[in-house]
């Protein structure tokens, strides 16, 4: 059983939280200008084995934070069914731009239209548009049009129906994520600047604390200014440790301790940050790969996941930021973001099919909460 399946094995509601989030942050490219903080300290050329922590700098210090107060009392504690129906309601509603570029265009396409070859050129024009992408685009148009010549597809339900179908036959054909039996078990987090990396983590850290996972964050972006202050925030809010050194330090001497942190503290789940922007793209490369391979020499096999993080509302260009990483670092899986708010959520369905890889989580909104296990049947159905 894969542990993309253990992922899945709970689907948890959490408490609303609701507080203040992160400062929010710009989008900016790989290719966007170093960061503008002139006194912080460049990150040093880096040493092949890291620095035991106590030698040049502070030594790390894993931070325990008090447990977040338990809710109150809930004043109308919702039913197991009903809540679950409140979550697939919920990332419905987030994917509303989505369906309503997708759904909603086939709707007034077919309106008092006979479904034939002219409309589906039409309907792939829309799927290109929603961002599905040229090529998963024509495979599913090619796939209905057997189906409407011989006009077993007579209106825009049973179009929407069979569209659907073949966009959960492209999600479901991703390879699961191998099975792992290790502890601490870890995942690096990759992803370019403001995609919801750190966010992200704080989400997972809350999704797999309520699994019974023993979590601790590493802050391995260490280039850009209060990163590690973010991540800390969240940790705070999970109430898990953290492992941060300060601004500038060596990111893989932060990745490595945070693996020793949890061997000696019983942690079974190491989540490591990482930056989205060095100096150059090429710095930023060289880095993730030096971090992937510190974090295999303190622990063989580590990391065991390593998670790109996609912004949704990029589109297509998602899909180049994925195969830019896959070079430099083997990606075992992707977690989309900001899905709430944008029409381009039809992305997820080409990035699936050109990586291979599976979708593992998507975000839909800045809260704790606001982060799905990856269903592509509950997906397709919110999209249509
Ligand atoms: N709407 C929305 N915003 C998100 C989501 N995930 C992250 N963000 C926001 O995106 C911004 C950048 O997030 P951050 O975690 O700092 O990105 P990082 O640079 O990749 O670490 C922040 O304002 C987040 O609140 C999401 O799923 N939905
Ligand atoms: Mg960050």
């Amino acid at each position: 059983m894969g542990l993309l399946k253990f992922w899945k094995k709970k689907d948890q509601a959490p408490a609303a939280e609701a507080e203040a989030q992160p400062e929010p942050r710009a989008l900016e490219g790989l290719e966007a200008e170093p960061e503008a903080v002139e006194s912080a300290p460049v990150p040093e050329p880096m040493a092949e084995a890291p620095a035991p922590a106590s030698q040049a700098e502070p030594a790390t210090q894993p931070v325990t934070l008090p447990e977040p107060p338990e809710p109150g009392p809930a004043e109308e504690p919702p039913a197991p069914p009903e809540k679950k129906k409140g979550l697939f309601a919920r990332l419905a509603e987030r994917l509303g731009k989505t369906r309503e570029k997708i759904s909603g265009s086939i709707d007034r396409l077919t309106l008092g239209r006979k479904i034939d070859d002219e409309l589906l050129d039409e309907l792939e024009e829309v799927l290109v548009t929603a961002d599905l992408g040229v090529k998963t685009s024509l495979e599913l148009i090619e796939g209905l049009r057997g189906r409407v010549r011989r006009q077993e597809l007579r209106d825009a339900e049973a179009l929407k129906l069979a569209l659907r179908a073949g966009i959960e036959a492209v999600l479901t054909k991703v390879a699961p994520v191998p099975s792992r039996d290790h502890a601490p078990h870890v995942i690096m987090v990759v992803g370019v600047n403001g995609v919801g990396k750190t966010t992200t983590i704080g989400k997972l850290a809350h999704y797999f604390t309520g699994q019974g996972r023993r979590v601790l964050l590493g802050a391995s972006d260490t280039f850009r200014a209060a990163a590690a202050e973010q991540l800390e925030i969240w940790a705070g809010r999970v109430g898990c440790p953290i492992v941060r050194q300060k601004h500038g330090a060596d990111p893989s001497a932060v990745a490595y301790d945070a693996v020793e942190a949890a061997q000696n503290r019983g942690r079974d789940l190491v989540i490591i940050d990482t930056a989205g922007r060095l100096h150059t793209k090429v710095n930023l490369m060289e880095e993730l790969k030096k971090i992937h391979r510190v974090l295999g020499k303190r622990l063989e096999g580590a990391p065991h996941e390593v998670l790109l993080v996609l912004d949704a509302t990029t589109g297509q260009n998602a899909l180049s930021q994925a195969k830019l990483f896959h070079e430099a670092v083997p990606l075992t899986g992707l977690v989309l973001t900001k899905l709430d708010g944008t029409a381009k959520g039809g992305v997820v369905v080409a990035i699936a099919e050109a990586m291979g890889l599976p979708i593992c989580f998507v975000g839909v909104g800045e809260a704790l909460e606001d982060l799905r296990p990856f269903d592509p049947q509950e997906f397709a159905a919110a999209i249509f």
